[in-house]
């Protein structure tokens, strides 16, 4: 069994597809093991997209994700990672599938409605920030 992080974004919250997203994890077999609504401190966001420093998106991205409620979700599945990564879909709603949750939910880039850790490291420092 593998846990990861998983967060529907303020567009995500503020375009009311909380159930829908939650209820595709679900189907796939998702356990949620935490969850939790809140807005971000500045600190968690710093946090979370701390790789992305040094990006020229990186103050923007920070802005967004303190723009409003955000709802953090620690899943646990076989191969919760990738399954989950699948599920969101790529980064640019643009390139995601239809059928995923950025494919259909998404806007752009940054507003990509949900974020989903990316290896076993980054579930590990991601679920510490939020759910120590
Ligand atoms: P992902 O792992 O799919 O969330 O994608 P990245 O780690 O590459 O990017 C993290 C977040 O940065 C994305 F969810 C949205 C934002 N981003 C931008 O705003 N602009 C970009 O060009 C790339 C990423």
């Amino acid at each position: 069994m593998e846990r990861t992080l998983f967060i529907i974004k303020p567009d995500g919250v503020e375009r009311k597809v909380v159930g829908e997203v939650i209820r595709r994890i679900e189907k796939e077999g998702f356990q949620i093991l935490q969850m939790k609504m809140l807005r971000m401190t500045k600190q968690e966001a710093e946090r979370l997209y701390a790789i992305h420093r040094d990006k020229e998106f990186y103050s923007s991205l920070i802005e967004f994700i303190l723009s409003g409620s955000v709802v953090l979700l620690l899943l646990e599945r076989q191969e919760a990672i990738s399954k989950l990564r699948e599920l969101a879909g790529k980064t640019n709603p643009a390139e995601a599938g239809k059928g995923t949750i950025r494919g259909d939910f998404g806007t752009t880039i940054q507003n990509n409605i949900v974020h989903a850790s990316d290896s076993i490291e980054t579930a590990e420092r991601e679920i510490t920030i939020f759910f120590p």
